[in-house]
């Protein structure tokens, strides 16, 4: 006797961070296919395109279970016109045309490999494509002046498209604790982005550092980055300063998702686990970097973030840089839209009371935005 399974009809709330997302995700070709179109839309300069389908994923990786039927979708949010072709062409033929043929596209594969260099962006990418350059060997070819990070982008092109691990990521944090703790002892070292989010690799690693003494983080930057030098630790760095000042902020300030922390943008030297005792021999060491062959060498690049922030704004900026981009967008979009206040990684403005609302947590701020607080690990939307 065969029971024809209930059909289940879903329901989700709206906005991202609203819902609970762990990594578990029962409908991954779905959010594979929708995430590529989402890629291809910001690659190719469309950012609202690339929004809509992120959010239709998300919406997808909320889901209890597998995605069987169309009618199953009924009343969902977030999935417009466009999303529902791509999932109803999934359902019925097991892929979707237009995520195969943008995947084999020209344009596409030249725009993943010139964005792989780090400090390329989707528009350099754009003018060297219209230009005839879709490959590392046609741009070293094509004569074209790089800046500082192109140049260390190309350098460990390799490296940096390879993903960190969790191990990795640990050992890049001893690393950042202990230059920290050699210039200002008391500093706080957490880390942050997916990593924090209980993802098992990730891009790159992102780290907050704050002093619980207000002012004391201030000129921290420099003097965490010559240590790191002196330690051979870095291979390359760009140093921004700090440029906010709430009193210039002014309320009537559009959300934006660039924050102004001090930040160093960098690309760290990580020795190998199997090489951390080579790097205490120095003989070893010394024939290890003399050979070439990226292979053999004892080490390798890592892109790390690091950002400082005084201690008042510390839940924000860390509320801010747990990410993902996505629940990041849309706390700002609830918060403007649904409580006309508005969020950023420095701090939270009620529009309405005319004042900004403080917090010294996580919770705090969810709790002034009217939301269930959601952890980490249910923040990967
Ligand atoms: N972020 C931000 N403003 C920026 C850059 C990032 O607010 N200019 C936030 C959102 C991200 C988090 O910081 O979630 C970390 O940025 P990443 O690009 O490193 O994103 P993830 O860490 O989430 O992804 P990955 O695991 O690939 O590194
Ligand atoms: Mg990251």
């Amino acid at each position: 006797l065969v029971n024809k399974p209930e059909v289940v009809v879903f329901s989700v709330p709206s906005y991202a961070c609203q819902r609970r997302t762990t990594l578990e995700n029962q409908n991954t070709t779905l959010t594979d296919a929708l995430s590529l179109l989402a890629e291809n839309a910001e690659l190719s300069n469309e950012d609202g395109r690339g929004v809509a389908f992120r959010r239709a994923a998300a919406v997808l990786k909320v889901l209890p279970s597998a995605v069987q039927s169309m009618s199953q979708l009924t009343g969902l949010p977030c999935l417009g016109e466009h999303s529902l072709r791509v999932i109803k062409d999934i359902l019925e033929n097991g892929a979707s045309n237009e995520v195969e043929s943008t995947k084999k596209s020209e344009k596409y594969k030249a725009l993943k490999v010139l964005t792989g260099i780090f400090g390329v962006g989707a528009k350099t990418a754009a003018r060297w494509i219209r230009e005839g350059i879709h490959n590392l060997c046609q741009l070293r070819e094509s004569g074209h002046t790089l800046n500082r990070a192109q140049q260390a982008g190309l350098e460990h092109y390799d490296d940096i498209n390879q993903s960190v691990t969790k191990t990795e990521a640990e050992v890049i944090q001893e690393m950042v604790e202990k230059a920290v703790a050699s210039v200002l002892p008391g500093a706080q070292v957490v880390l942050t982005g997916g990593f924090r989010r209980g993802k098992m690799s990730g891009h790159d690693v992102d780290f907050l550092i704050t002093h619980p003494e207000e002012g004391r983080e201030v000129g921290l930057m420099p003097k965490v980055v010559s240590w790191l030098e002196a330690q051979d630790f870095l291979l390359y760095q760009k140093t921004t300063r700090n440029s906010y000042l709430e009193s210039k902020e002014g309320p009537g300030r559009p959300p934006s998702n660039m924050d102004r922390f001090e930040r160093c943008l960098s690309i760290f030297k990580l020795h190998s686990v199997e090489n951390q005792a080579a790097v205490q021999d120095v003989t070893k060491r010394v024939e290890g970097e003399q050979r070439s062959d990226e292979q053999t060498r004892p080490w390798r690049a890592v892109r790390v973030d690091l950002v400082v922030s005084p201690f008042s704004q510390f839940a924000f900026a860390l509320l801010g840089w747990t990410g993902s981009k996505l629940f990041e967008r849309e706390l700002r979009r609830w918060a403007g839209y649904e409580k006309a206040m508005c969020l950023s990684s420095h701090a939270l403005y009620d529009n309405k009371q005319r004042k900004y609302l403080r917090a010294s947590s996580e919770e705090d701020i969810f709790a002034h935005l009217g939301l269930e607080y959601i952890p980490p690990s249910e923040r990967n939307a």
